[in-house]
């Protein structure tokens, strides 16, 4: 039966032979074999010396041979499979990962020589900064393994012997990668050669299973940015992510940040109808006006690509005093379709609440009090006593907070920019404030 498969071979064995005879070292006299008679006996001779050969060759010539018989004789291992670990990495611009090669479920008992590989890799979007053979490979003991890499054709090539051909275990990585990422985008790392030998030399069929890295350049941050609010009254703010890697698919999102509870107070947090994680398969909103945190946590019910960018939630907050509070974020936890979670960079954003404009004595109501301030403060500049300074011997100092126009926007969430003197301007707008209130 082996004679009936290994046949054929034998004049492929025989052409090989006769092109490159020094490749087979010399120990082996394979001129001897051949000049032999008769062909039986020839065969036989060859059939010894093929599973000899077969334990040390390290030709092409070989190679191409072995791999016809592995096409025709691979042993049906098809559980055995090979990856990358982990199979999807997702990495920010400029950083660097680590990368295993997996052999995975390899047959109970499966010896194994030795193991080629090479993989490719799109060198405009990574790099190789450094391969290597641990000591812990799972193909230990090894007897050499180079592994070299090219970074401007994309590629890492691994021949690997092994020292002695041990049963390795189910699975473990071989051989690690660590990777330089140059730009955003999605590569795929794509096995272009995998030959895993057994001791006989023979290849084992072997799934290969390609490696994605996803270069995300996600940020996430308030809009907007910068707040200018009133004190007293509502604002809202949007928390939003940004920069999103063209293609990548997204299943949730965790987020948490702080601000100053002194200076601020949570009315409600929504989820827009619009929102850029749309569709929401389900969300939870807290918030806590004790310690100043907001958390949302979030799963979509399907994983699908939302775009570049957009607000995902809303958080309306009421201004209570006067001061400068930051929104800093302490968790922004985005998970792509494999529950991997992306590299995002935080933007902290700042509320900055400025006084109720026309509540000059600062009790929070628009009233007389305010009208007489105002009536004392009436044309009254730049320059003059008490403009700029409370001084208790002028009564309505300082007059420059009744210097509320120009100004811009709609009450209470006034921008007003002061020119120096209160007039008939400053009038109308602290009229128009006594209206609202009313
Ligand atoms: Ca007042
Ligand atoms: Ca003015």
């Amino acid at each position: 039966m082996i004679k009936k498969i290994i046949g054929p071979f034998i004049l492929i064995f025989l052409l090989v032979l006769l092109i490159a005879p020094a490749a087979f070292g010399s120990e082996r006299n394979h001129d001897n074999v051949i000049s032999n008679d008769p062909v039986q006996e020839q065969e036989e001779q060859l059939l010894e010396d093929y599973d000899d050969l077969s334990a040390v060759n390290t030709t092409g010539q070989l190679e191409i041979q072995n791999n016809q018989i592995a096409g025709e004789e691979s042993r049906a291992s098809g559980g055995i499979s090979v990856g990358f670990e982990p199979a999807t990495v997702n990495a920010g611009e400029g950083g660097e990962f680590t990368i295993g090669l997996k052999i995975n479920n390899l047959t109970s008992g499966q010896e194994v020589m030795g193991f080629r590989h090479v993989f490719n890799f799109n060198p405009d979007l990574l790099e190789v900064v450094k391969a290597e053979v641990p000591v812990t490979s799972f193909l230990n003991p090894v007897l050499t393994a180079p592994v070299t890499y090219n970074n401007t054709t994309g590629r890492v090539e691994l021949n690997l012997a092994r020292s002695s051909y041990v049963y390795p275990g189910s699975s473990g990585v071989v051989y690690n990668v660590q990777m330089k990422v140059k730009a955003k985008g999605i590569a795929t790392l794509t096995h272009a050669v995998v030959d895993l030998r057994d001791t006989q030399n023979h290849s084992l069929a072997v799934n290969p299973i390609n490696g994605t890295v996803n270069v995300s350049s996600a940020n996430v941050n308030f809009v907007p940015s910068a707040a200018n609010v009133t004190k007293g009254g509502n604002f809202t703010m949007g928390v939003e992510i940004s920069n999103l890697t063209a293609g990548q698919t997204i299943l949730g999102f965790h987020h948490v940040f702080d601000f100053n509870p002194s200076l601020l107070e949570v009315v409600e947090v929504e989820i827009p109808g619009g929102s850029f994680f749309s569709p929401v398969l389900t969300s939870f909103p807290e918030y806590n006006n004790t310690t100043g945190r907001v958390e949302l946590n979030l799963a979509r019910s399907n994983s699908a690509y939302p775009g570049g960018s957009g607000v995902v939630y809303n958080i309306i907050m009421k201004a209570k005093a006067k001061g400068t509070s930051a929104l800093t974020h302490s968790v922004a936890d985005l998970r792509d379709a494999g529950n991997n979670p992306l590299g995002v960079t935080k933007t902290n954003g700042t509320v900055e609440i400025n006084e109720f404009p026309g509540d000059f004595n600062g009790d929070t109501r628009i009233d007389f009090e305010d009208l007489m301030i105002f009536a004392l403060a009436w044309n009254h500049k730049a320059g003059d006593p008490g403009w700029s300074q409370a001084e208790q011997s002028i009564p309505g100092s300082p007059f420059s907070q009744c210097d509320i126009s120009p100004s811009s926007g709609t009450y209470p969430n006034l921008n007003i920019t002061p020119d120096g003197k209160v007039d008939f301007e400053d009038l109308m707008v602290f009229t128009l404030i006594w209206n609202a209130t009313r």
